[in-house]
């Protein structure tokens, strides 16, 4: 009789504790966090990626339908950068004191693995009438000892206007003004306000846009390293992009890709 009674407590102290758990421990996967500069609004999780995106007082346009990221490591299949693959070593944290110019957000992950370490910082730039950008830098680490080749994938689903269909894109080799690789995905292209910019600060190794699901079904079934077919438009449907790097990692040091997504003059 004393046995059960005990167990029964023991029962209801251990569900209690689940109970507690769960409610202050939500799924890190959700964890967002608004980063905001003027008019301009992006939310990114631990991970790096937006899940929304925001220009202009009207807040009409939501862009970002989402970004991922895939790694293979030593021509190992793709692993994609997210809560089943990856540990927070920091929570994304926002300071958004240093508007427009400075980093406004952080964070840090660690692959379960241990080989590599991610991180993230963000700048939200706001250039007035309704036009602005979204800096995203990811800083890969070498944790192992030896030098470590990284093929690094990183994808956007960009939906201009917040409607997912009727898009266009162009590549053009690189961007007429910055003379960066870049994407201009675009509703119109003879309208000015209808063209965005997707576009890489260091050198990319092959690229691809196609419309959702091809691109990311395709970077998902890599077996190892292997290029994106480097699908220079898509003309309808709903444009994806992604820039592919090839990166060889010392042991111990890092390496850093310099993204932006944007609507330019
Ligand atoms: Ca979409
Ligand atoms: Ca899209």
């Amino acid at each position: 009789m004393k046995y059960q009674l005990i167990s029964i407590l023991v029962l209801a102290v251990g569900a209690c504790a689940l109970e507690a758990g769960q409610k202050g421990n939500p799924d890190p996967n959700r964890i967002a966090a608004a980063v905001v500069c003027q008019n301009v609004a992006i939310e990114v999780d631990d991970y790096g990626n937006a899940s929304a995106f925001s220009i202009g007082k009207d807040n009409h346009l939501s862009p970002v339908d989402g970004t991922r990221q895939w790694l293979s490591i030593n021509n190992t299949p793709v692993v994609e950068v997210n809560k089943a693959n990856y540990t927070v070593v920091n929570s994304v944290s926002v300071d958004d004191s240093g508007c427009p110019t400075n980093t406004l957000a952080s964070s840090t992950v660690v692959s379960n693995d241990g080989a590599v370490q991610i991180d993230y910082s963000h700048i939200v730039g706001d250039y007035g009438d309704g036009f602005g950008s979204w800096f995203m830098t990811a800083t890969l680490t070498n944790l192992g000892e030896k030098q470590m080749r990284v093929c690094y994938y990183r994808y956007a689903d960009i939906d201009l206007f917040g409607t997912p269909d009727n898009d266009m894109s162009s590549y053009t080799g690189s961007d007429p003004d910055t003379l960066l690789p870049a994407f201009r995905p675009m509703r119109d292209m003879d309208v000015p306000d209808q063209v965005f910019a997707h576009r890489t600060y260091v050198p990319r190794t092959a690229w691809a846009q196609l419309a959702y699901p091809a691109l990311s079904d395709l970077i998902a079934s890599f077996k190892g390293c292997q290029d994106l077919p480097r699908a220079d438009r898509v003309l309808t449907g709903d444009y994806t992009g992604a820039f592919q790097y090839n990166l060889m990692i010392p042991a111990g040091e890092s390496v850093s890709v310099q993204l932006e997504i944007g609507r330019i003059q």
